[in-house]
């Protein structure tokens, strides 16, 4: 009788899981209050909460130059696009909220090493031009991979997505800005902005991920709608596009096998080093510590104002019940 109800279960679940797959495919939205399978809600909350705590993270590395910014122009602009990055980070927590994970449970797993956050933040922001390469090559890596995320199947991930990409455009065109200037400044500001590019040319091409043959989670994302593309297609495309850039600025794109290749119509180029990646993934990077440590203080130092608005929340609730 037993195993008969548990297969009959079973059953059941691979028809829900059939339907499931149905609404994908016709590309219907998926919304939070709909049936998902639990590895589709599992997925989104690690990717979701990847994305948020990078931006949060993000902050980080151009934080760093906001009182350092060279005109009061260039700071303010910086300044709006870290508070930027701080919003994009609060979209995506409450959309991974609506899967039924806390932002609180979500930062603990930050802090403690259970979830990660985009390799790229890991690597330092030595000197002014890094912020021109961190908003022309991070924040246009971003934008190569958030794009087709606004068609993703989940509906508050794809909603905040639309968002995001608007202001990451202006992010990446800034960014652009800056390196222009500085390409087109003294000999040594432009080496300055050489020595940017060398520095964040593969860490950049890491932020797409492992390639496709070592990516454990594509296949499943890919069939799912979570992930539109392969970790290799949109490497591929960030490089197709930003060379011609990288030309236009008059620097050179660090990587001698850099060419273009007629028969595929696409550039052939060195793939990074992934025994950096795995290192820094596994938080061995130049900054890993200091990250999270900034996180963390930040997490305690917060902690007074979380526990006045529970506080008020809690003295609110009092007051409504007692005028029942
Ligand atoms: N860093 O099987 P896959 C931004 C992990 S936002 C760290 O290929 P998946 C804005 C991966 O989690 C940047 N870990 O994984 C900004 C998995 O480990 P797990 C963030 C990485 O999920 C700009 C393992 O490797 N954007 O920059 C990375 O299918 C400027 C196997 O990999 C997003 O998060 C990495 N680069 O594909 C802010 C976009 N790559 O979890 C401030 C959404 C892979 O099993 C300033 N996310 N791993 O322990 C995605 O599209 C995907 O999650 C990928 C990875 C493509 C990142």
């Amino acid at each position: 009788m037993y195993a008969q109800l548990v297969k009959s279960e079973a059953a059941e679940e691979t028809e829900q899981d059939r339907a499931f797959q149905e609404r994908i495919d016709r590309k219907e939205k998926i919304e939070p209050k709909d049936w998902m399978p639990e590895g589709y809600r599992k997925t989104l909350i690690r990717q979701i909460g990847q994305h948020a705590h990078s931006e949060i993270v993000g902050q980080l590395p151009e934080g760093n130059w906001i009182t350092r910014a060279p005109t009061l122009e260039r700071k303010a602009i910086l300044l709006a696009k870290v508070q930027d990055e701080a919003g994009h980070g609060l979209y995506l927590y409450c959309a991974a909220e609506t899967l039924g994970i806390s932002r609180d449970e979500m930062t603990e797993m930050l802090l403690d090493g259970r979830m990660k956050y985009s390799s790229i933040f890991n690597y330092p922001t030595l000197t002014w031009a890094d912020m021109g390469a961190v908003g022309w090559l991070v924040d246009g890596a971003a934008i190569m991979n958030q794009v087709p995320l606004q068609r993703t199947s989940y509906g508050p991930y794809a909603r905040a997505m639309v968002r995001i990409c608007k202001e990451e455009s202006f992010h990446q065109r800034q960014g652009f800005d800056i390196m222009m200037k500085m390409a087109q400044g003294t000999t040594a500001q432009k080496k300055m902005a050489q020595d940017a590019l060398d520095r964040f040319w593969f860490p950049s091409l890491m932020m797409f991920g492992p390639s496709d043959k070592d990516s454990v989670h594509s296949a499943q994302s890919m069939a799912w709608k979570i992930k539109m593309n392969t970790n290799d297609e949109l490497r591929q495309k960030f490089v197709d596009q930003t060379v011609p850039q990288a030309e236009y600025l008059g620097l050179t794109v660090p990587d001698p096998d850099l060419r273009w290749n007629e028969e595929t119509g696409h550039y052939d180029f060195t793939e990074p080093d992934w025994s950096e990646f795995m290192d820094v993934i596994k938080g061995n990077g130049p900054c890993n510590a200091d990250r999270i440590e900034a996180r963390k203080k930040a997490w305690d130092d917060g902690a007074w104002v979380r526990e006045g608005l529970m506080a008020h929340a809690e003295k609110r609730r009092a007051a409504r019940v007692a005028a029942q």
